[in-house]
């Protein structure tokens, strides 16, 4: 693929934006680690216990395709996220403190500590909100973006999936609507070829992503997920075609899934030759060489890591001594059913 690169202010904001990514997912898996796991498994005897409660799913070796649209995004734009939504948030401009604060449970976070990794939101940054119900976001998106376009706001959508949430219905029904409306939203699909303990490609018809948004009459790109830079100068044609009023369009991301499905998931099921050939493109080592050869110093890039451990750090130090949330906000922020007998 040919492109652009970013300037080199651009070019190190996206290699910040990915160790940032990187540094605060590594850090949350390890506070997960020891105690009472999401799954009930007993830690072993003297184990530390873990600050960090309930599913985590991370999205190590996808960082660059947050990192490249987001980089595209004003404030005023609204995102909707994924479970698998941490480099989403922080990309979008969100506190990085706060998500971990929100991660250990505490009153500080960005739900009081009581919605975890799957419900973080920041309407603030625009951020609308990860979802743990899959293609969920999708019509949450184009309703988003209808109010967009109706309001006549100077602003966009942008949509983060999974490549197994085309498969479920949601999907069809957000780009159809997005395509008769004419609405401004991006769609990213972030194929990682896995969903959950199922490879994706065996259980879709067709091409996939890009090839179902062109039968729908919405332009789509493919590209390589694992290239920051590459993702970058794409996301920037598509988020100009639909500022300007263009109507939807689809970005399709090639990118591996790392880890597994979730932080206690060892991903035995999956070939680690698989595993082992994705590792040679990880997208920071990936974007640190072509820093490289564009001239940037090591110590310029070490420095950038260094930083982002340090926010890490004081934001771990930050969850550990926020409060926890008091009794008495157990009941807000949470949809009455009316009946109210099971309190
Ligand atoms: C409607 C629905 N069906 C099933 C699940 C269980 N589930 C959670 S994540 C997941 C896989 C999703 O794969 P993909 O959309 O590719 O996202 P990825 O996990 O790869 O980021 C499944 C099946 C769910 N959360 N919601």
């Amino acid at each position: 693929m040919h492109y652009s690169p970013p300037d080199r202010p651009a070019a190190l904001a996206l290699y910040r934006t990915m160790v940032r990514i990187r540094a605060f997912e590594n850090a949350a898996e390890t506070a997960s680690q020891g105690g009472v796991s999401a799954y009930g498994q007993q830690a072993a005897a003297g184990a530390a216990v873990a600050m960090v409660r309930g599913p985590l799913h991370l999205s190590t070796g996808q960082e660059a395709v947050p990192a490249g649209v987001c980089a595209h995004l004003r404030p005023a734009d609204y995102l909707t996220s994924t479970h698998r939504g941490h480099g989403h948030t922080l990309a979008k401009g969100a506190d990085l403190s706060r998500m971990m604060a929100e991660l250990f449970g505490k009153a500080t976070g960005f739900n009081g500590g009581k919605g975890g990794s799957m419900h973080i939101a920041d309407f603030s940054v625009g951020m609308l909100g990860a979802n743990g119900v899959v293609a969920a976001g999708l019509p949450i998106a184009v309703g988003a973006a209808h109010a967009q376009k109706i309001q006549k706001r100077d602003a966009i959508t942008v949509c983060f999936f999974g490549d197994g949430a085309i498969n479920r219905g949601p999907f069809l029904e957000a780009l159809n609507w997005a395509r008769v409306y004419e609405l401004p939203v991006l769609f990213v699909c972030e194929d990682n070829r896995w969903s959950a303990t199922t490879a994706s490609g065996p259980m879709t018809a067709g091409d996939g992503a890009s090839a179902r948004a062109e039968a729908l009459d919405i332009a789509a790109t493919q590209v390589d997920g694992n290239d920051v830079f590459a993702v970058h100068a794409a996301a920037g044609r598509l988020v100009a075609e639909v500022r300007s009023g263009g109507g939807p369009r689809l970005l399709h991301a090639l990118t591996y899934r790392v880890k597994g499905h979730v932080s206690v998931d060892p991903a035995a099921y999956r070939d680690p030759a698989e595993l082992a050939a994705a590792l040679e493109t990880d997208p920071i080592a990936n974007a640190r060489a072509q820093c490289l050869a564009a001239g940037v110093s090591a110590a310029e890039l070490d420095t950038i890591d260094a930083e982002a451990q340090t926010e890490v750090e004081a934001a771990l130090k930050a969850a550990n001594a926020a409060p926890w949330p008091d009794a008495s906000a157990a009941f807000t922020d949470v949809q009455t059913t009316g009946a109210g007998q099971w309190r």
